[in-house]
């Protein structure tokens, strides 16, 4: 299986992608993993990608593309995986369509969850890029450059519509059920 977990920052894409990927023993591909692993090891690219994270804006693509290009490199080529977090714009869903080609996908998931919710739960992470003015510049950055992926994956008939409200273990119990089943989970 060659998936993609879409939504909002907080939605709970990391969560639920760490459970999915154990269920289906896909490879975890994170992004936002690799970005900030790439920034505690102090990369050139970390060190150039750490202002635009620390801001809630979207590192520009040639440095996620270089990311992610390295990781696929090292999968063996029956290996199913889940991308977390990417695409994050049209523009690296058409680099991906480009990369794996364009009908290779099986599921795009995408976690719905709304701003109050999300807010509630990144305070509550507390991580370095979770602070309020933050958060919310990242809720308006998701929704001019990567909402639009919803339209663009819905017209190729990818999307499975999840509510991400409720407890981890029911919103994974959804996710599984829209990706079995091939229809929308409760929203
Ligand atoms: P990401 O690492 O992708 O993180 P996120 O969107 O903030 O969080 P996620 O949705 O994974 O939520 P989580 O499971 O942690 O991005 C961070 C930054 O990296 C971006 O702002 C950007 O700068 C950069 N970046 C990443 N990918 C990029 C790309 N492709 N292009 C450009 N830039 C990119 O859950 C959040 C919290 O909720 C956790 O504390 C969790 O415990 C909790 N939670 C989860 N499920 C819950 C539930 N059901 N109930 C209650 N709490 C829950």
């Amino acid at each position: 299986m060659q998936a993609v977990l879409l939504g909002p920052p907080g939605a709970g894409k990391g969560t639920q992608a760490e459970r999915l990927c154990q269920a289906h023993s896909l490879l975890h591909l994170s992004t936002g993993d690799l970005l900030r692993g790439a920034v505690t090891a102090g990369t050139d690219l970390g060190v150039e990608a750490k202002g635009f994270m620390d801001r809630g804006e979207l590192v520009p693509d040639s440095l996620v593309l270089a990311l992610l290009e390295e990781r696929l490199a090292k999968k063996t080529s029956d290996e199913g995986f889940l991308l977390d977090g990417f695409p994050r714009n049209v523009s690296q869903a058409e680099a991906l369509a480009a990369k794996i080609g364009d009908d290779t996908i099986d599921h795009v998931v995408y976690l719905k969850l709304d701003d109050d919710q999300i807010l509630q739960r990144l305070l509550k992470r507390g991580r370095k890029d979770d602070t309020e003015e933050v958060i919310l510049n990242r809720l308006s950055v998701y929704r001019a450059e990567t909402e639009p992926l919803v339209a663009y994956y819905r017209e190729r008939g990818l999307i499975r519509d999840v509510d991400a409200l409720g407890t981890v273990e029911e919103v994974h119990k959804r996710l599984l059920d829209s990706i079995t089943t091939g229809g929308a989970a409760s929203c």
